[in-house]
């Protein structure tokens, strides 16, 4: 359902096999080099969700070709088949003229154990409008969507599950957002993991 204009969500996108396969590439994907690492924010802080990046590594402001504040190594490649499944997700949940001309180019992976959080912020550097597609893997957590203008209220909370798809694209590109809260327990048990995956795909129109 459109939670607001352009952000949609569609529970149970990714039947349980394909569930299982992505959360097995994850693995593959947050090995070294250039594998999982905790993002330390400018101001001393770090981040609780830990990320793997493919295509180019986010860091606190901007992204780089090389793990800058990993290990240095060269990011894994964006794998066309993440593109493919980008185009499908907004196909399915904006429309075929939502899709953009550029390619998906970038995926950012967040692991979140029973304790991580998200604070709310905005996605901001990327170069391009495209949406931004979420996919949730594990454990059920409660998302929270905003408005483009404040951190604060009004915003809208839902529950994000395994297999869920969320697409923000149009007015609610540039929306804050947050995961205030991880239910632990709750992912479905043949899934075998402890926790929750989320794997957002980007356009970096650099
Ligand atoms: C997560 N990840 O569950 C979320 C899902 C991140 C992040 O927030 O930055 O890695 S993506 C939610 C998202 C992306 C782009 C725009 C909007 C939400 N939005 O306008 O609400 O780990
Ligand atoms: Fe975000």
């Amino acid at each position: 359902g459109e939670t607001a204009p352009g952000a949609v969500h569609v529970p149970d996108w990714l039947e349980p096999a394909r569930q299982s396969e992505l959360l097995h590439a994850c693995r593959e994907w947050a090995r070294p080099p250039a594998g999982l690492r905790t993002v330390r924010t400018p101001g001393g802080g770090t981040m609780t969700a830990r990320q793997v990046c493919l295509g180019r590594h986010w860091y606190p402001y901007g992204y780089a070709p090389t793990a800058v504040d990993g290990d240095g190594a060269p990011v894994k490649p964006f794998p066309a088949r993440l593109g493919h499944l980008a185009r499908r997700a907004v196909t399915d949940a904006l429309g075929a003229e939502a899709v953009p001309a550029e390619p998906y180019d970038i995926a950012l992976i967040n692991f979140y154990d029973a304790d991580a959080r998200m604070g709310m912020h905005r996605d901001a550097d990327e170069r391009s409008d495209a949406p931004v597609v979420s996919l949730s893997l594990g454990d059920t957590c409660l998302f929270r969507f905003g408005n483009p203008r404040t951190r604060t209220r009004p915003y809208t909370d839902v529950e994000l599950r395994s297999g869920d798809l969320f697409v923000f694209g149009g007015p609610s590109r540039l929306a804050y957002h947050g995961v205030p809260k991880v239910h632990p327990g709750t992912a479905p048990p043949e899934l075998g993991l402890a926790g929750r995956l989320n794997i957002t795909l980007r356009v970096s129109g650099l």
